[in-house]
C-alpha cells in the first residue's frame, strides 16, 4: 500500500512539473506572439497565387471579399499618373495630378497577410515625377524611395499588409513637391480587411450590404491680383504658383471627391433602410470631422484601424490629416441625409458635404410629427 501510495505520489508530481513547463512555454509563446510589436514575417509572396485587382473610380470599391476565400494572395494593381485639368468649382480649375484620373484615387481592397503588387506608369506624356507612399507599407519611405518613376517610365514594386485597418496613399516626390503633388489631388486609400472580417464591439464578426470611400481634398488655387484663379497653360507654371499659394495654409476649395458636388443630387450615394454601410473617410492632408447628419455611426474604429475594438454611438468621427477613418452604419429611416465635415463652414461655403439616398418605410418609433406647423396658437 506505501509503495502504491509512492508511485502515485511520483506521478502527480512528475505531471505536475510538465505541467508546469508546458503551461510557462504556452504562456511565453503566446506573450510573444500576440504583441504588435513582436510579429515576425517569413517569404516574399513569390510562391504565393496572384489576382488582379480591377479599380474602379471613388466612391465605389473594387470587387472584394469581406472574409478572405482562401490563403493570402498577392494582388496585382496599376495605377496610371495622369495629369490633367479638372474643375473643381465653377470657372475653378486645376491641373491635377492622379492616380487613375481621379481624386481621390481608386481604392485598393486587401486582406491581412495579403502582399499587394502595384505597377506604377508614368505615361511620356506628363511632365512630372510620381511615385507612391503608401502607409500600410514597410520601409522605404512607405514605398516611395523605390516607386519613382520619371514621365516614360514603369515601376512595379510589392509590399505585405501586415496590419488591418484602411490606410491612405499619396505622392511623395521629394521637397515642396510632396504637399504640391498631394493638394493637387494624388492621395487616396487601400483597406485590409481581417481575414474573417470586421468585428462588431462584442467581438461578433459583423458584414457590410454597401461600402463607400469618400475623400475630403483641400486645394490651394493661386489667385490673380483680382482675386480670380489663375488659368495656367502648363503644368509648369502651375506648379510654380502652387509653391507659394500652398504656404497659406489657406484652402481655396476643400471640397469631397475632387469636385463641388461630386457626390451631390443624381451622384448621391444610394442605400436602402435596413442596410449596414461602411464609410470610408480619408483626408490625405487636413483634420477633418465627418458627421453623418441624422444618423450615427454605429461602428467607429478611430484611425480606420480594424484590429481595435470599434468605438460605438458617434456623432462625429475625427479623420486626422494623412489618415482614414471607418465608420459602419446601419440607416433605419428613409430619406437624404448629408454626411458632412462639421466645420460647417467647410461643408456649406465650401462644398464639404456628400448625400446619402436612403430608401424605406418610416419607423415612427425612432420619430414622429405629432402636430404638422400650423399658426401660434
Ligand atoms: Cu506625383
Amino acid at each position: 500500500m506505501k509503495n502504491v501510495l509512492k508511485t502515485v505520489n511520483k506521478e502527480i508530481t512528475y505531471f505536475f512539473i510538465i505541467g508546469s513547463v508546458l503551461f510557462l512555454s504556452a504562456c511565453k509563446t503566446n506573450s510573444s506572439s500576440n504583441s504588435v510589436l513582436d510579429k515576425t514575417y517569413e517569404g516574399n509572396g513569390d510562391d504565393l497565387p496572384k489576382v488582379t485587382q480591377v479599380m474602379v473610380p471613388p466612391p465605389m470599391l473594387p470587387k472584394f471579399d469581406q472574409v478572405e476565400n482562401g490563403g493570402p494572395k498577392v494582388i496585382l494593381v496599376t495605377f496610371t499618373v495622369e495629369e490633367k485639368k479638372i474643375e473643381v468649382a465653377p470657372n475653378d480649375s486645376i491641373w491635377a495630378f492622379t492616380y487613375n484620373g481621379t481624386v481621390p484615387g481608386p481604392m485598393i481592397v486587401a486582406h491581412q497577410g495579403d502582399f499587394v503588387e502595384l505597377t506604377l506608369k508614368n505615361p511620356a506624356t506628363n511632365t512630372q515625377m510620381h511615385n507612391i507612399d503608401f502607409h500600410a507599407a514597410t520601409g522605404a519611405m512607405g514605398g516611395g524611395d523605390v516607386s519613382l518613376v520619371n514621365p516614360g517610365q514603369e515601376v512595379t514594386f510589392r509590399f505585405r499588409c501586415t496590419r488591418a485597418g484602411v490606410f491612405v496613399y499619396h505622392c511623395a516626390p521629394g521637397g515642396l513637391m510632396v504637399p504640391i503633388h498631394v493638394t493637387a489631388g494624388m492621395n487616396g486609400a487601400i483597406m485590409v480587411l481581417p481575414k474573417d472580417g470586421l468585428k462588431d464591439e462584442n467581438g461578433n464578426p459583423v458584414t457590410f450590404d454597401r461600402a463607400y470611400y469618400i475623400a475630403q481634398q483641400d486645394f490651394y488655387f493661386p489667385k490673380d491680383k483680382d482675386g480670380k484663379t489663375e488659368n495656367f497653360a502648363t503644368v509648369q507654371q502651375s506648379i510654380q504658383a502652387l509653391g507659394e499659394s500652398i504656404k497659406t495654409l489657406k484652402p481655396t476649395n476643400i471640397v469631397f471627391n475632387g469636385k463641388q458636388g461630386a457626390l451631390l443630387g443624381p451622384n448621391a450615394l444610394k442605400a436602402k433602410v435596413g442596410e449596414k454601410v461602411l464609410f470610408i473617410t480619408s483626408d490625405a492632408n487636413n483634420d477633418t470631422r465627418m458627421h453623418l447628419i441624422g444618423g450615427h455611426a454605429d461602428l467607429y474604429w478611430p484611425g480606420g484601424k480594424f484590429s481595435n475594438k470599434p468605438f460605438t454611438d458617434f456623432e462625429t468621427w475625427e479623420v486626422p490629416g494623412g489618415s482614414a477613418a471607418a465608420v459602419l452604419y446601419r440607416f433605419r429611416e428613409p430619406g437624404t441625409y448629408a454626411l458632412l465635415d462639421h466645420n460647417l463652414i467647410e461643408a456649406f461655403a465650401y462644398g464639404a458635404v456628400a448625400q446619402v439616398k436612403v430608401e424605406g418605410k418610416w419607423d415612427s418609433s425612432l420619430m414622429k410629427v405629432v402636430r404638422k406647423q400650423s399658426p401660434l396658437q
